[in-house]
């Protein structure tokens, strides 16, 4: 006799659940709150795990919203001081060795949510209380609106409503696409500046150790694109290429 099993999960084409996920946003928070930022100590993670998981839990994982991360958002909000946001886009590693040497400088995975989240994966399904540890869906392949993308867009556009005062942007000169429209900065950070609040975004266009590979400096059209979006919407900007604090990290 055979009982009717459950159909197993839809296959997608992206990588299936970080295993262990819940047990690892609980650990980093707090690893972070205990540990990295004391001051925030008061954070209730077990509060931000359930959060976190519910946003996405029981759904249809092409059908994320912003609004499934609004009570993750609210458990984790923190101030980040003025003048000390740090925007990167295709230089994850040199921008976040710069906030590590930079002790005052934030990225957003210097923030709680941020680091909490980076480098995971996640999603459910709508037929089922478990996670799909088999295969989430692809951003490209599958759906835009999945969970971890949805996630990334709204946390970087509330870390772009916050900055205030002098903001970086660390970019990669030494490839072609050094101002991207469509990546997260491109498509959502920009935007969400506001003007009045930031008094300046000052870009650093880095370039490969050796100088062998420059696509793009300060003087290229690409960077007139970024000049002009932000001239429009009243925000100063200025751009420096290997700003010497963060050209000297990548020797080490
Ligand atoms: O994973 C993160 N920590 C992350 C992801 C997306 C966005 C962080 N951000 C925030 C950071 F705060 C930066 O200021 O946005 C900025 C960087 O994002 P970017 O898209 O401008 O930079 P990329 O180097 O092009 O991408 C960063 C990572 O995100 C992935 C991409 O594959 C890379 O691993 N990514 C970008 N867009 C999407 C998307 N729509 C995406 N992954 C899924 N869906």
């Amino acid at each position: 006799l055979k009982w009717p099993r459950a159909p197993p999960p839809r296959a997608w084409n992206g990588t299936g659940s970080t295993p262990h996920f819940s047990e690892i946003v609980l650990g980093r928070c707090f690893t972070y709150t205990q540990l990295l930022r004391p001051e925030l100590g008061h954070a209730d993670c077990g509060q931000i795990g359930k959060a976190f998981m519910n946003a996405f839990l029981s759904k249809d994982p092409c059908h994320s919203s912003e609004q499934d991360y609004q009570l993750l958002l609210k458990l984790t909000n923190q101030t980040i001081p003025c003048h000390s946001s740090v925007f990167w886009s295709k230089s994850s590693q040199l921008a976040h060795l710069y906030t590590t040497v930079q002790q005052d400088m934030f990225t957003l995975e210097d923030t709680l949510i941020g680091y909490i989240a980076d480098g995971l994966n996640w999603c459910g399904d709508a037929g089922s209380n478990e996670m799909n540890y088999q295969s989430c869906p692809h951003w490209r392949k599958d759906c835009i609106n999945n969970p971890v993308s949805v996630f990334w867009d709204t946390v970087s556009k509330r870390f772009a409503e916050n900055a205030c005062g002098v903001v970086q942007v660390v970019l990669n000169g030494s490839i072609s696409n050094t101002f991207d429209k469509n990546s997260t900065f491109g498509r959502v950070e920009i935007h969400n500046l506001h003007p009045g609040k930031v008094s300046v975004l000052k870009a650093w266009v880095m370039h490969d150790i050796g100088g062998v590979y420059s696509y793009h400096t300060c003087s290229s059209p690409i960077i007139d694109d970024l000049k002009l979006i932000l001239s429009k919407r009243n925000i100063p900007f200025t751009c420096e290429d290997d700003y010497r604090p963060i050209k000297f990290l990548q020797c080490v």
